[in-house]
């Protein structure tokens, strides 16, 4: 099933985190290993996820690169394995279309993408072939150097248009309108004001007919944000709070979907917010 159509039954979805990498910056090296890694996701399908988003290369800055083989190693075992037990669908995090493919063959049935089916040039192509979602998120520069000294014009205006064009690129090679996501992609060469700029402006990415993710998680700009305050949240663990203040203004601005790290919480954040926003969230 498309996850337009689940978001349909479901209203907003959660996809949760499952790192399988020594770096990641919020949970680097805890997952490693397969089993543990799909004990992880047994836990955030029971704590409530809708989507589980397998990811086997950090994108934070100065991560180590994968090779494709060791990607391929650490992902395709995860997601065999949750795919024999679970129906959900499983997203496959990478840039890379030789992973997406073994990942596809394994079951996955989203590949979300940092680079917006970008990194080669026949991502686009192999896509639209796999049938599945796709998820585009905007990155400025890349990963290694990608918050040395991130800069626009405007910059609302500039990933939205560069979302847009990007996925009328994959519905032009063939990828179906409903199934193609855009992101932000918070965090990605972005300062906190820029950040912030579109987080506020979840209303308008969310208004060009493509179902939009917010994925803000545990991420640095929050301690920014904190800093400001006089308040100390280095420790990635201890952004909760601000992480489900930010999905949960995402979603009342018509994002679809959020990907976050802890599940349970952001499951029981979301059934009080539908409660006492009766039936608008759909
Ligand atoms: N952020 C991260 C990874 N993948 N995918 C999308 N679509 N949007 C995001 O904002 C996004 C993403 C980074 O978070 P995490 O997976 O926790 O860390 P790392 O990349 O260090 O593994």
């Amino acid at each position: 099933m498309s996850l337009s159509r689940l978001h349909a039954e479901k209203g907003p979805l959660i996809m949760g985190v499952v790192n399988v990498t020594p770096d990641s910056f919020s949970d680097g090296g805890r997952f490693l290993d397969v089993a543990a890694a799909v004990r992880h996701a047994r836990e955030l399908i029971a704590a409530g996820a809708d989507v589980l988003d397998i990811g086997g290369e950090s994108t934070r800055p100065g991560a180590q690169p994968v090779t494709l083989g060791e990607e391929i190693d650490r992902t395709v075992p995860v997601i065999q394995a949750i795919t024999a037990e679970w129906d959900g669908p499983v997203s496959i995090d990478t840039l890379k279309p030789e992973v997406a493919e073994e990942a596809f063959k394994a079951g996955a049935g989203v590949w979300n993408d940092v680079t917006a089916l970008g990194h080669e040039v026949w991502s686009l192509e192999v896509a639209a072939r796999l049938g599945g979602d796709v998820i585009l998120m905007h990155m400025q520069g890349e990963p290694r150097t990608m918050q040395s000294n991130p800069y626009y014009e405007d910059v609302v205006a500039e990933v939205e248009s560069y979302l847009v064009d990007r996925a009328e690129l994959a519905a032009r090679a063939g990828v179906p309108r409903d199934r193609i996501w855009i992101d932000p992609g918070i965090g990605f060469g972005k300062t906190l004001d820029h950040n912030l700029a579109l987080i506020r402006a979840t209303q308008r990415l969310a208004s060009h007919g493509f179902p939009l993710l917010m994925a803000a998680s545990r991420k640095r700009f929050i301690a920014a944000l904190e800093e400001r305050e006089g308040a100390d949240v280095s420790d990635a663990e201890h952004r909760l709070g601000a992480s489900i203040a930010v999905h949960l203004h995402a979603v009342a601005g018509g994002a679809k979907m959020v990907r976050v790290h802890d599940v349970a919480e952001m499951r029981q954040a979301l059934r009080v917010w539908k409660a006492l926003s009766c039936t608008s969230l759909r």
